[in-house]
């Protein structure tokens, strides 16, 4: 299959045939579909090198990665595709023909928002890093109809829109029902005697939906290597129909397509809270099975003795972790497998690698056994087999020990048992790894601690990243351009070539600092015009852009940021402003549904804004916005035009953070507390290129019980002056006590998050990071080192690690 031309003409040319004969559309046409033809046109170019890849990966003796996870935070593909292949130019030549500029068309492109947050976003980084680095890797995860919900602000609240991403087509997608699965749902399990007299399982009288794939490819950086992400959409069965139908209840068999067809409609929309809702697991066991199947498929008639050797699954938390039950019951069910228990355990156990990201007890899965019993029975059966057999092993090794066996038991007993989802993933798994170093630590000492006694060896750290192509290539194309410049390509899929730029910064180079500086004000214009657009504030690209987005949640401590933003209000209020730095703060980021403190923080923050921006007292001193529907796409514009990026979790809450890493490649710094990748980031670009505050972990843990709230506010007129404010119904006017529930919240001795405990250091932090911007010179070399340090934080690097110590694949670049 010979690859296509693709010179400028001949992308014209291919446009122009897309748009007219294969679309229906001509010139002057809607712009989507001058989106949609150029897609086409790229994917073309595509197609050759993805079908050489999955042939090499497809041949015997070949071992390959399968990354199961339920989100993918993907965001738009053309540009990172042109980037990939090397296409900016021609395709940006040949758009010309269409008196369009390429950016007008990337603009029209929906973010895929098939995830949450970071644990999503981290999923699409991986698959990037995966084809440049030339893995055997492939990501099946769902094509939900709905992504992440879309989020508007109508009187400071958050309201929520779906997000019918896939209405007008995917270019990037091709639908493989050639590949179709059946999936089992509900029934019950019959036990036999097979022909050999071994007693065997049957799962019968089951509700089965169909597996539909779609894969998306995944090109590499400038490597001709084209990875897959299949997605499965759910589809009722014909038989399932036709039976109802046949009976003569019409509706009834539209109605029961439509339950099936529900599994894969919807992303929940949270962000490490709990869920516990029956779809959610239909969808969990879905995914894992169809995988699995897809997997033996492609397997065939090989020896099952040597499945193990040749592949090997890694589970993005706990959503998959049913793979370990499941595999188990592929292995020992299906009629050409049939394995002994020891067999198929020996198996599962080598082929299975979970991958924590949080340290809130809240967040760990758990799913009611009485549900189990009712969706998945057989697999209750062999989680309970599981059980059986791994307690078993933990009354040998501590003997009399009833205590330890209740607490590592995968069944939690009550009047409502559970079964625990992390417990079993352990068990299942040869490894199990944290995100950042801290987090890693902190699972073998609180979470995980019996697990780690027990198994040691199995635990490790992969500390995160991001990758470079999307997040400095494509968000900061002026900075890229200038860092080819001064240290050569190479550095896109070479992260650590960065280090390089340190002599620059120590040198002080007048030339080289001043254009640091100059595309550090072209890209926080860009940012200003789109607040401007999106909130109608003004922001003044000379102030200092203060910048926290992520999502909303009480340990990411928003409010610590507003608590400082009322604080800096104050002191204008007072005429304290000598030596004052003009500030912008933007803070932006999505509410779970159902999470209502969330809600209510946004609310404040819009009520804080409108107060202080509507203040003429404030001027150009203080603006404050919240940006509406932060997501991937969003953040490209953001991140390159931070000045201070904010990462201020309570101590030993936030498993990494990934967001942090994306400012500091584009040479923000980072105000933070000694949490998650913090930690590395800081140890990476050293102490004094890095505004550190707040409690250490151990210190939030050892306060626990001793925390007085009140003792701060006590001794600390600044922080008193703040909660005065806040009780005085001054951003609450018409609303008086709207904010009692948060002002409770952070006045608790209870408050997990211990959010007034930090506020003097980070008040402190503030003005030390104020006292560096007073010196623009200092600040643009502490922004250089920023960027030139963050090479560790590449996804390269990650994936790296996985692959030295995990998936142990050979690169097939
Ligand atoms: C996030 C963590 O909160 C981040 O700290 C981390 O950087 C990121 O994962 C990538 O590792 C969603 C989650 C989660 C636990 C459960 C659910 N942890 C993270 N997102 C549902």
């Amino acid at each position: 299959m010979p690859a296509l031309p693709s010179g400028s003409n001949d992308l014209s040319e291919d446009i122009r045939r897309y748009l007219e004969y294969h679309l229906g559309r001509f010139l002057g046409c809607d712009r989507f579909y001058l989106y949609e033809a150029l897609a086409y046109t790229v994917r073309d170019r595509i197609m050759s090198e993805w079908r050489n890849t999955w042939c090499m990966y497809k041949r015997d003796g070949v071992r390959r990665s399968h990354y199961l996870s339920l989100e993918y935070l993907i965001g738009r593909s053309l540009g990172n595709h042109l980037l990939n292949l090397d296409l900016e130019e021609p395709v940006d030549k040949a758009v010309k023909d269409f008196a369009i500029a390429l950016e007008e068309i990337e603009d029209t492109e929906p973010d895929a928002g098939l995830g949450n947050g970071g644990l999503g976003r981290l999923a699409a980084c991986f698959l990037d890093s995966c084809a440049t680095l030339g893995l055997p890797v492939t990501g099946y995860g769902l094509r939900y109809e709905y992504g992440m919900f879309h989020q508007h602000i109508e009187n400071g609240y958050q309201v929520e829109d779906p997000d019918h991403w896939l209405r007008d087509g995917h270019p990037w997608e091709v639908e493989r029902p050639e590949y179709t699965q059946f999936i089992k749902f509900g029934g019950r399990t019959e036990h036999f005697t097979d022909l050999q007299g071994r007693p065997r399982a049957r799962w019968i009288d089951t509700e089965d939906v169909l597996a539909v794939p779609y894969d998306v490819p995944v090109s590499g950086y400038r490597n001709n290597i084209v990875n897959t992400l299949r997605l499965w959409s759910a589809s009722a069965t014909d038989a399932f129909n036709l039976h109802e139908f046949n009976a003569g209840d019409y509706a009834d068999s539209v109605a029961s397509k439509n339950e099936a067809e529900n599994i894969t409609m919807v992303l929940y929309p949270n962000d490490a809270n709990e869920n516990g809702k029956e779809l959610r697991l239909r969808q969990q066991y879905f995914l894992t099975s169809a995988s699995l199947q897809d997997v033996f498929r492609q397997w065939g008639d090989q020896p099952l003795t040597q499945f193990a050797e040749c592949n090997v699954f890694q589970l993005n938390d706990t959503h998959p972790s049913i793979a370990v039950a499941e595999l188990m019951r592929l292995l020992l069910d299906d009629p050409d497998k049939r394995l002994e228990w020891n067999d198929a355990w020996e198996i599962t156990r080598n082929c299975m690698a979970y991958t924590n990201h949080t340290l809130l007890p809240e967040a760990l899965e758990r799913w009611p056994v009485r549900l189990f019993a009712q969706l998945l029975p057989r697999l209750l059966e062999i989680i309970y087999e599981i059980n059986a057999r791994f307690l078993a092993d933990v009354r040998q090794r501590w003997p009399g020990d009833t205590d330890r066996v209740r607490r590592m038991s995968l069944i939690e007993e009550g009047p409502d048992p559970q079964v625990r989802m992390a417990y079993l993933a352990i068990v299942g798994s040869f490894s199990v790894n944290g995100v950042a170093a801290l987090h890693s630590d902190l699972l073998t000492k609180g979470l995980f601690k019996d697990f780690y006694e027990l198994w040691p060896e199995k635990f490790n750290n992969k500390t995160n990243g991001v990758t470079p192509r999307r997040w400095l290539a494509m968000s900061n194309p002026q900075l890229a351009e200038l860092l080819t410049e001064t240290i050569g390509d190479g550095w896109q899929a070479d992260l650590g070539r960065l280090e390089k730029l340190k002599p620059w910064a120590d040198d002080g180079d007048k030339n080289f600092m001043k254009r640091w500086q100059e595309i550090r004000l072209h890209n926080k214009r860009r940012l200003a015009d789109m607040v401007l657009a999106l909130t109608g504030v003004r922001f003044d690209p000379s102030s200092l852009f203060d910048i926290q987005v992520k999502r909303i949640h009480e340990y990411k401590r928003q409010l610590l940021n507003v608590l400082h933003v009322i604080h800096l209000y104050n002191r204008i209020r007072s005429g304290d402003t000598e030596n004052w730095v003009n500030r912008c703060v933007l803070i932006g980021g999505k509410a779970a549904p159902g999470y209502q403190r969330a809600k209510e923080i946004i609310k404040l923050i819009n009520n804080v804004a409108s107060v202080i921006n509507g203040d003429p007292a404030v001027g150009d001193r203080l603006k404050v916005v919240f940006l509406p529907n932060y997501g991937v796409t969003k953040m490209m514009y953001i991140c390159p035009a931070a000045d201070l990026s904010e990462q201020i979790s309570t101590a030993g809450k936030e498993a990494s953070g990934t967001g942090n890493m994306k400012f500091m490649m584009n040479g923000s710094i980072t105000i933070g507390t000694y949490d998650g990748a913090n930690i590395e980031i800081m140890d990476a670009v050293g102490e004094e290129n890095f505004f550190l505050f707040g409690l250490k972990a151990e210190e939030v843990a050892g306060l626990r019980g001793r925390y007085n709230p009140q003792s701060y506010i006590d001794s600390d007129p600044d922080l008193a002056a703040v909660i005065d404010l806040l009780e005085s119904d001054h951003f609450s006017a018409i609303e008086p006590c709207l904010f009692r529930g948060i002002i409770d919240s952070i006045k608790s001795p209870h408050d997990p998050w211990m959010t007034l405990a930090d506020f003097r250091s980070y008040i402190d932090a503030q003005a030390s990071a104020e006292a560096a911007w007073r010196d623009q010179d200092q600040w643009v070399r502490m922004s250089i080192r920023n960027c030139a340090s963050s090479g560790g934080f590449s996804t390269d690097r990650t994936i790296s690690e996985y692959n030295d110590d995990i998936w142990k694949l050979k690169a097939l670049s």
